[in-house]
């Protein structure tokens, strides 16, 4: 299947309020704990970019026993033929994903659930307009990729497992979707062949935390502090934003992984 933008174009998102547990959020390295006045500050200024981008947005209240719940794109995936319920790779995330399908479901959306034997978080799984592809990663394994594709495969999309570099939290911290045929890559991501069928477009060495873009509409939001890829972003001609995610970034999440966007 193959429907030009709908990977990029949405009208709606759903975001989840950083809570005072994300102090003890997890990181792969201490690179000190998030300041939480501050986090919730930078999360208000990512709704608001949200919804210049052209997105009407709703924000859910934090989930105090859940204390990466922030990143709720871990939890689920958004589709136009439904939304699937995800089930988060960490033990302390896995009942995040039962509480966030609850908020959907009343919020109207047709909740549809994987294999139990399994595990996928959405920061792993990239939506393009051609392919669905699903980084394989210490969050997701191949048990969650095939229930994952067995939903998909039925609703018509073709999915295709690939390699996550091992030092890579998710496939999405290094990569996100610019447009039907264009990438955003790290190039260590570049280089393991996972985007045979699209243009490449590398971050400058030193900035592949801003690999973990998102093209919504006409704006590309890039994490502020990578003038490198925004130069490189807007000779290609693409609209960029900046957001801060100084306090996110700490507990190893970026733009992608704190909403739900869809139309
Ligand atoms: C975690 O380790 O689960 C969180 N501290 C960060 C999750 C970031 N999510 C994402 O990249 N999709």
């Amino acid at each position: 299947m193959s429907r030009e933008g709908f990977a990029y174009r949405f009208t709606k998102a759903i975001v989840r309020s950083p809570g005072h547990s994300a102090v003890r959020g997890i990181r792969a390295q201490d690179r000190g704990t998030p300041d939480i006045e501050r986090f919730q500050s930078e999360h208000m200024a990512y709704v608001t970019a949200l919804e210049r981008a052209g997105l009407r947005v709703i924000v859910l209240d934090a989930l105090e026993a859940y204390p990466d719940s922030v990143f709720i794109e871990d939890a689920a995936l958004c589709l136009p033929e439904g939304t699937v319920n995800l089930r988060p790779g960490t033990p302390s995330r896995t009942g995040e994903a039962g509480l966030t399908a609850k908020s959907l479901s009343s919020l109207g959306h047709d909740i549809h659930q994987i294999g139990s034997d399994g595990f996928v978080d959405g920061g792993d799984i990239l939506v393009t307009d051609s392919i669905i592809l699903v980084g394989l990663s210490r969050r997701t394994n191949r048990a969650g990729f095939e229930s994952l594709k067995s939903v998909l495969g039925a609703w018509g999309y073709s999915v295709q497992a690939v390699h996550t570099p091992g030092e890579v939290l998710h496939f999405k911290s290094d990569c996100c979707l610019l447009d039907s045929d264009t990438i955003l890559a790290t190039s260590r991501l570049a280089d393991a062949e996972c985007f045979t069928s699209f243009r490449v477009l590398t971050v400058p060495a030193g900035e592949e935390a801003a690999a973990n873009s998102i093209r919504i509409n006409d704006t590309v939001l890039i994490p502020d502090g990578f003038p490198g890829t925004a130069e490189l972003l807007a000779r290609e001609n693409y609209a960029v934003e900046t957001v801060p995610v100084s306090q996110a970034s700490l507990l190893d999440g970026g733009l992608s992984c704190m909403s739900l966007r869809y139309d």
